[in-house]
């Protein structure tokens, strides 16, 4: 009696499907799960890239296309569960950007908020807003989204940043607009360092009217100021059993992100740290600046465990549980979506151990 009605029934709704599916409707109660899924699953995985084993393909594309013809001569970090569609974590996009001597990458504008994380080489500019900043490893600089920018080299030797920008957020939203310069590089206004006098000594000029929205005015976080903050954390107090000595970068006006889409970290991991695990809703990619380590991350029931060092990158998805530990005193930078979980009141945090 069971079975027959069940057939019946599993008959009457593959008719169902099947008539309605021209109509584009379909059932719900086929995919509710998934859609509404107890925990986050990510379709990413954990992936890790190897500055050796990058770098000589960097190299060889600077041979194969020029940063002119190119725009932007960069490797795109693509995580290995979703190839082909740009982006390291369904939100971020990753890439290495190469800028080789008397090199320009034209100006142009869009409406993506772009970081930039200096991993090799110094004496290359960008410019934005008609201010250069200059390079050097470990700085932290801003493109806001709708800004001109270009980026240029003085420099003796390549130059190698990563690109972090919202480009997946921008494409979910549909919401994508860019337009060329009319001369490859920007007419220069401002000296350099100017907007870090002006917003970045914890000072802000009297009438100061957000030059960027809700985008930071500061371009450039130098790494030799966050490197000896970190240094004098280290000296001072004992680490966080989590995160070591960590820092979030802010909008010095707003106490906010850097930009409204990225949140961006720099830790200091001192030598033998052996962090506890946490996991949260923002996935985040790591860039390791200096030290030795290891990363285990944990993705259901798989582990990976990516033993780092200089110039290293990894993503770690959503939801996935992370521990580092350091054999030599390790600094990290990261970069997540985690402010667009806090504006949609979604950001979650697990500290585990
Ligand atoms: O430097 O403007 O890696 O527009 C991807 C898109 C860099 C940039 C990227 C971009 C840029």
């Amino acid at each position: 009696m069971n079975t027959t009605s069940q057939s019946h029934s599993t008959s009457e709704r593959t008719a169902l499907y099947a008539d309605m599916s021209p109509h584009n409707l379909t059932p719900l109660w086929e995919v509710l799960h998934a859609l509404v899924p107890p925990h986050p699953r990510s379709p990413c995985v954990p992936a890790f890239w190897r500055y050796d084993d990058v770098r000589p393909f960097l190299m060889r594309a600077g041979e194969a296309i020029t940063a002119e013809e190119a725009v932007r001569r960069v490797l795109i970090l693509e995580n290995p569960a979703l190839r082909g569609q740009s982006c390291i974590t369904q939100s971020l996009y990753a890439g290495l950007q190469l800028i080789l001597p008397g090199e320009v990458a034209p100006s142009h504008r869009h409406t993506q908020s772009a970081l930039r994380f200096v991993v090799e080489g110094k004496g290359a500019f960008t410019a934005v807003s008609g201010e250069r900043t200059t390079m050097h490893p470990g700085d932290f600089i801003i493109t806001p989204q709708w800004t001109w920018h270009d980026h240029g080299s003085d420099a003796d030797g390549p130059v190698v940043w990563l690109d972090g920008l919202d480009i997946p957020m921008i494409r979910f939203f549909d919401a994508g607009f860019a337009e060329n310069g009319s001369a490859a590089q920007q007419e220069i206004s401002r000296p350099e360092g100017n907007s870090l006098a002006r917003f970045g000594t914890n000072m802000l000029p009297l009438r100061y009217d957000a030059p960027h929205g809700s985008t930071s005015p500061i371009f450039s976080y130098p790494y030799a100021r966050s490197r000896d903050a970190l240094a004098k954390l280290q000296r001072d107090g004992a680490p966080d059993a989590y995160d070591g000595h960590k820092l979030r970068y802010v909008n010095p006006a707003t106490g906010g992100s850097p930009m409204p889409t990225m949140s961006t970290f720099l830790q200091l991991l001192p030598k033998g740290f052996a962090g506890k695990t946490y996991r949260q809703t923002d996935g985040a990619v790591f860039s390791v600046v200096e030290g030795q380590g290891v990363a285990t991350i944990r993705q259901g029931e798989t582990e990976a465990r990516f033993s780092f060092g200089p110039r290293d990158h990894f993503v770690v998805p959503s939801w996935c549980s992370l521990s580092l530990t350091a054999s030599e005193e390790c600094v990290l930078f990261s970069y997540s979506d985690r402010p667009v979980h806090q504006a949609l009141s979604i950001w979650r945090e697990e500290r585990l151990d």
